[in-house]
């Protein structure tokens, strides 16, 4: 995760480590790699897995995208596990490709097989989420969101929501964490508790917090076990659209209004998460665009051809609440 600090310091990092890739490959020309796009380029991309409809829509641009910048993709479905996504490097390595791409799934335990990559000169671009190393020089960058931001901003939304609500006394959160590990589960709920201690430290309190993986099933699963114990929940942060929509499910099974009874403030935006805003159910949606395909593919040219990189090259994003739900549903292309 980067600090604006560490941001700054890594920019001159990764001019280093890109030009060194860049020298690696310009002066590797027994692999027959050179600058100037003369051959095609290999990408090789290693994905978290198939969880949501945000992951789905990522690898569909990833792929669409290489399709149309005449990239040769080599693809990998981790399903979730950071040994696939570790095996998948390694073979990536072995076949020589230009560049490695991956989506890690949690941030630790990736040092020794990416100073393999590094070792083998192939430059690693970043995407979606970020690691934690010691070392700068092991990735050029990071095609990705602020995750910390869209944390801060589920907060302020859930403010407006509460107070359109007119829900008086404390409010009582139950948070629907991502996947353990995961930079987007970490640093969301960071970026929450920042604002909640800030400006609401007197009468809101995240009474149960657990994960659901970023699936529909372990929102749903996970929401029902929350209301067996703690029936007075009235808001429900979820870090993403899909347990959102499992938790709506097991909300209503348990006789209760989702977004009346129980308000509920999500994260990601997918075209699901809106038809549920649309009908009442959801009450305000933080977007995290997945669309990163054509940004990668232009990163990933420029880190083959050697030049110099931003050391975060963050997605744009907005926030809809329930209001902008119908007028917003049609544009949605996730
Ligand atoms: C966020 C991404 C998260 C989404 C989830 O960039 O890593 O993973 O919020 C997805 O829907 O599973």
């Amino acid at each position: 995760m980067l600090s604006r600090r560490n941001f700054l310091t890594a920019a001159v990092g990764v001019a280093a480590a890109g030009g060194l890739a860049a020298c690696a490959k310009k002066d590797d020309s027994s692999s027959g790699s050179s600058s100037g796009g003369s051959k095609t380029i290999t990408l090789g991309f290693s994905q978290v897995g198939a969880e949501s409809g945000w992951r789905s829509a990522n690898t569909t641009s990833v792929k669409d995208a290489a399709k149309e910048a005449g990239y040769t993709l080599k693809f990998s479905d981790a399903q979730q596990k950071q040994e696939n996504q570790i095996s998948a490097i390694r073979s990536y390595i072995a076949q020589k490709v230009d560049v490695i791409a991956f989506s890690p799934v949690v941030v630790t335990g990736w040092d020794a097989v990416l100073k393999e990559a590094k070792a083998a000169k192939i430059p690693v671009v970043l995407t979606d989420r970020s690691v934690e190393t010691s070392d700068d020089s092991l990735y050029v960058t990071l095609v990705g969101s602020d995750f910390t931001d869209e944390g801060r901003r589920a907060a302020k939304m859930l403010a407006t929501v509460v107070e359109k609500a007119g829900l008086k006394g404390t409010v009582k959160i139950a948070q629907l964490e991502g996947t353990t590990g995961a930079a987007p589960a970490i640093e969301r709920a960071k970026g929450f508790k920042e604002v909640m201690d800030a400006d609401h430290a007197d009468d809101w309190k995240i009474v149960v917090s657990q994960t659901g993986d970023f699936t529909r099933a372990g929102g749903k699963q996970v929401m029902a076990a929350f209301l067996q114990s703690n029936p007075d929940i009235n808001v429900l942060f979820a870090h993403n659209d899909d347990m959102a929509i499992g938790a709506i499910q097991s909300i209503e099974a348990a006789g209760k209004k989702p977004g009346k009874d129980i308000l509920i403030v999500s994260i990601d935006g997918v075209k699901d998460g809106f038809v549920a805003m649309s009908e009442g159910k959801i009450n305000g949606i933080v977007e995290c665009n997945p669309l990163l395909g054509p940004q990668l593919m232009d990163v990933v040219k420029k880190v083959h051809e050697g030049e110099t990189v931003e050391r975060w090259i963050k997605t744009k994003e907005g926030d809809y609440l329930q209001d902008q739900a119908k007028a917003e549903l049609p544009n949605r292309k996730y």
